[in-house]
């Protein structure tokens, strides 16, 4: 036993013991001896203050005004690959306009805007290789968008039609795609955040140079599965970057009601991850910290911890009206004073790298890409019913093929009360 203990002692002690230590109260054999910390004694009954961690402070590369505040933390990226972001973002918001009016209008069932947070799903997008996994929580469409996903898949999905890769089983804003690498979305908060931590567990045992990138909210790091995922991943020492957004709200809920503690950086620490809080709003700010997270997530097969902090100018989604949780004025800053599209001009208007006469002719050229991709999805016919019933089994159990069935015969029976006409047979 004695053996045993002195092991641990040297395992968590590399090295010699502090001469100071020797022969007193905190010699070896007065240390603790737990395996559950490797800490010291202490007389002071003292409890730790929760702030002891307050004021983790946000990482930043650009100010408001997009300047770059040190030379070396300038990504140095190439002016195409900076227009690419630019495009990448104001393609999204735009986007989000279209979609967001067509579900006012009921031509879609639902729908969430990016809002605010096009800093922090194209400057992490851009970081990744494209091969690495990710899994998203719901409000990351940049990510996807930045990849290549085309228009006319986004609008298929959310209008459900024969196009979709779901083939319309899934409401609005569910996207998936293998070949992009990303994991396709599920409403339940924090699913994906163990399921993540299991695929980069995975890929560390194949031994493949990948990272698993894994957002998620502010208010689903509340869930139980948010403890389970950061613990299971630092104690495999899974290669992947928890990436958190937080934009201040879960739905109605504000982060002043969500939390106690310095938000969710101040956790990481808590769980053995390698964290750091950016400022989500700048993109080249998302993008160094992102690449270097998962440069070492791969080399050395650590998780880390990344909290951008944004905010979500939007409603939650069409389902809720966020004034009567939070003022107009609130919004405003961050619409007009504060916002990752215009902080990004700035700097491109700086380098003369973008002008007035660019903006305009690009809005247009952009706004009448999603518009076709929009009509040509809507023209789109609906999948047919019956495959609500494939997919799920490799072999379709008795009741379902009956339940099928009942659909094609209720079908033949009362379809003239359906729009069958807009559905494939
Ligand atoms: C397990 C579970 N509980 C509740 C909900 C309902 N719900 C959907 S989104 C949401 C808020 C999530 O907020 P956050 O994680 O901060 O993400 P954000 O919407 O701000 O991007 C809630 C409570 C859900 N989908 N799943
Ligand atoms: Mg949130």
């Amino acid at each position: 036993m004695a053996a045993l203990r002195a092991l641990r002692w040297r395992r968590r002690l590399p090295g010699l013991v502090p001469r100071r230590l020797r022969g007193t109260a905190e010699s070896p054999e007065e240390r603790p001896q737990f395996p559950g910390a490797s800490a010291a004694f202490s007389d002071h009954l003292e409890f730790i203050q929760p702030q002891v961690l307050a004021g983790i402070p946000v990482y930043r590369v650009m100010d408001r005004q997009g300047q770059v505040l040190r030379a070396s933390e300038d990504p140095q990226l190439p002016k195409e690959e900076v227009l690419k972001l630019y495009r990448t973002m104001t393609l999204l918001n735009t986007m989000d306009r279209i979609l967001y009016e067509s579900q006012r209008q009921g031509r879609i069932s639902f729908y969430m805007t990016n809002y605010g947070e096009e800093g922090t799903h194209v400057g992490s997008a851009a970081a990744l290789d494209p091969n690495d996994l990710v899994f998203g929580q719901y409000r990351e469409a940049g990510v996807l968008l930045y990849r290549g996903y085309p228009l006319e898949l986004f609008m298929a999905q959310c209008y459900g039609n024969a196009r979709d890769p779901g083939k319309g089983r899934q409401m609005p804003v569910h996207y998936g795609c293998a070949e992009r690498h990303f994991v396709t979305i599920s409403s339940p908060l924090a699913t994906q955040i163990p399921q993540a931590v299991g695929a980069a567990y995975a890929i560390k045992r194949a031994d493949a140079s990948r990272a698993v990138v894994c957002y998620f909210g502010e208010g689903a790091a509340s869930e139980g599965d948010a403890h389970a995922g950061f613990n299971f991943a630092a104690t495999l020492e899974c290669p992947i970057v928890f990436f958190c957004r937080n934009n201040g709200y879960a739905i109605s809920t504000p982060t002043a009601e969500q939390y106690r503690g310095d938000g969710i950086a101040a956790r990481g620490p808590g769980y053995g991850l390698l964290s750091i809080r950016v400022d989500g709003n700048d993109v080249f700010a998302v993008f160094n910290a992102t690449r270097e997270a998962r440069r070492r997530a791969v080399a050395e097969n650590q998780p880390f911890l990344i909290e951008a902090m944004t905010y979500r100018i939007g409603h939650h989604s069409t389902s809720d009206d966020s004034s009567a949780y939070r003022s107009v004025d609130e919004v405003n800053y961050w619409d007009k004073q504060d916002h990752p599209i215009s902080r990004l001009r700035l700097f491109l208007e700086r380098r003369a790298w973008w002008d007035e006469r660019q903006e305009r002719d690009w809005r247009k050229s952009s706004r009448k890409m999603v518009l076709e991709a929009f009509e040509q999805a809507e023209r789109e016919p609906k999948p047919p019913p019956r495959l609500l019933f494939s997919d799920v089994y490799r072999e379709m159990p008795p009741r379902l093929r009956r339940q099928r069935e009942e659909l094609e015969r209720h079908l033949e029976t009362y379809g003239e009360h359906y729009p069958l006409q807009h559905f494939q047979k």
